[in-house]
């Protein structure tokens, strides 16, 4: 609740969520198409079954989005940590999807807000990836020395912006036109730059990766999806086709649960990426007016949280290793559940990713096949080495949720 004429982080966090909805809503069309479908479809199932609400009361649900952002330099990661900070969102879990297949070449976290009633009121959580500029497997040692340049030579986020991040970090408040001015320049930071892109260049990364080439071969970073959530993931996938948008061919993720069972993690399906005009510096000078296909439309269902153990089962055998009710998940800490005063169980939303589906997502939306070449060495990059670049505590998912159960 704002103390008199100051802006809390709460505040500040559902006014982003708002303001970078609006604009990726101006750059992307779909995007509003996906957004009512979405809304479509939550009335249609609050309207339909009484447990609409189980996973999160409608208001929530219908103000929840993520993001998903690609930075280049670990100086950009910890200056992202300290905007979202400013928004009551902290670095949850870490991703490695050079690991996944196909291999992409960037580590990951989730910036989040971690306490239950904070995300209740607005659950705005952003995806942030980081290239991995040294893992040799794509980049060659020439390749890694003009990245490094090209990078060190880019400002992401203007010093006042920091500034401000950083007043409102220390002392959890700021004036209404400080706060104003905090959204203008934060949204303006990741809406699409204008900026001629260096054809040469960018296609050179695009020959390693398309997204190392969205990264590292322009001059700033932008939003690449924004993604709404929704009750009933098939529904909207149906109704997304019959308006004639066309989706990827699956739904990533566990398959749909039986009626009356509880949703289990995540279920994530998108539209293709759409041509967008972007400006071109081609070789010999001259600026012409091409197009990119990187940014896309995503849309989620959440369900369940899995304890390590129901995670480990779900890997293995996919739905069918866990049992169908939430008595028994809980009972044999497969999921993670609280209780009400009347002994009811009530499910532990999923706020996390799963890395699957995020590499999922990235390569269906990659415009070539890229190159890597695994016999060549990696660089040693895990949650101790990014909690370091942060300069603040990366937390682990399964721990927030146990914690949760426990009542803490
Ligand atoms: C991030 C892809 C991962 C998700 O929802 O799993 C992701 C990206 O494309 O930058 O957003
Ligand atoms: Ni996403």
């Amino acid at each position: 609740e704002d103390r008199g004429f100051a802006v809390s982080p709460t505040t500040l966090r559902s006014r982003f969520a708002r303001a970078l909805s609006e604009l990726y809503g101006r750059e992307v069309p779909a995007y509003t198409t996906l957004v009512e479908v979405s809304a479509e479809v939550n009335a249609d199932v609050l309207a339909t079954r009484d447990d609409a609400e189980r996973l999160g009361s409608i208001r929530r649900v219908t103000a929840e989005r993520h993001g998903a952002i690609r930075l280049g330099t670990p100086d950009e990661l910890a200056q992202v940590a300290r905007i979202f900070g400013a928004c009551g969102m902290y670095p949850v879990g870490f991703y490695d999807l050079r690991e996944a297949t196909p291999a992409i070449p960037v580590v990951s976290t989730a910036f989040r807000p971690v306490a239950r009633p904070e995300l209740r009121e607005n659950p705005f959580r952003v995806f942030t990836s980081l290239l991995v500029v040294d893992d040799r497997r794509f980049f060659d040692e020439r390749l890694e020395a003009e990245l490094r340049e090209f990078l060190a030579a880019r400002t992401l986020f203007p010093r006042e912006l920091l500034e401000l991040a950083d007043r409102m970090e220390s002392e959890h408040e700021l004036s209404i036109a400080d706060a104003d001015r905090f959204i203008e320049l934060a949204t303006a930071a990741f809406a699409l730059s204008p900026e001629p892109v260096d054809r040469d260049w960018y296609e050179r990364l695009e020959a390693v990766s398309s997204v190392a080439a969205d990264i590292g071969g322009v001059a700033s970073t932008h939003i690449n999806h924004l993604t709404p959530r929704v009750l009933d993931i098939d529904e909207l996938y149906r109704r997304m086709q019959s308006r004639g948008i066309e989706m990827i061919d699956r739904i990533q993720g566990p398959p749909r649960t039986a009626p009356g069972r509880t949703d289990v993690l995540l279920r994530q399906t998108s539209f293709r990426a759409l041509a967008e005009p972007r400006s071109f510096r081609e070789v010999d000078g001259t600026i012409v007016t091409d197009s990119l296909r990187v940014r896309f439309g995503e849309v989620e269902q959440r369900g369940v949280a899995l304890t390590p153990a129901g995670r480990e089962r779900y890997d293995a055998e996919g739905l069918g290793g866990l049992p169908d009710s939430d008595a028994d998940l809980h009972a044999h800490d497969l999921a993670y559940f609280t209780r009400t005063d009347a002994g009811v169980l009530v499910p532990i939303v999923y706020e996390d990713f799963l890395p699957k589906s995020a590499a999922g997502i990235f390569a269906s939306n990659l415009t070539g096949e890229g190159s890597s070449d695994t016999s060549r060495r990696g660089s040693l990059r895990d949650a101790a080495w990014m909690q370091d670049v942060l300069g603040r505590t990366l937390h682990d998912p399964y721990e927030l949720y146990a914690a949760e159960r426990a009542g803490a």
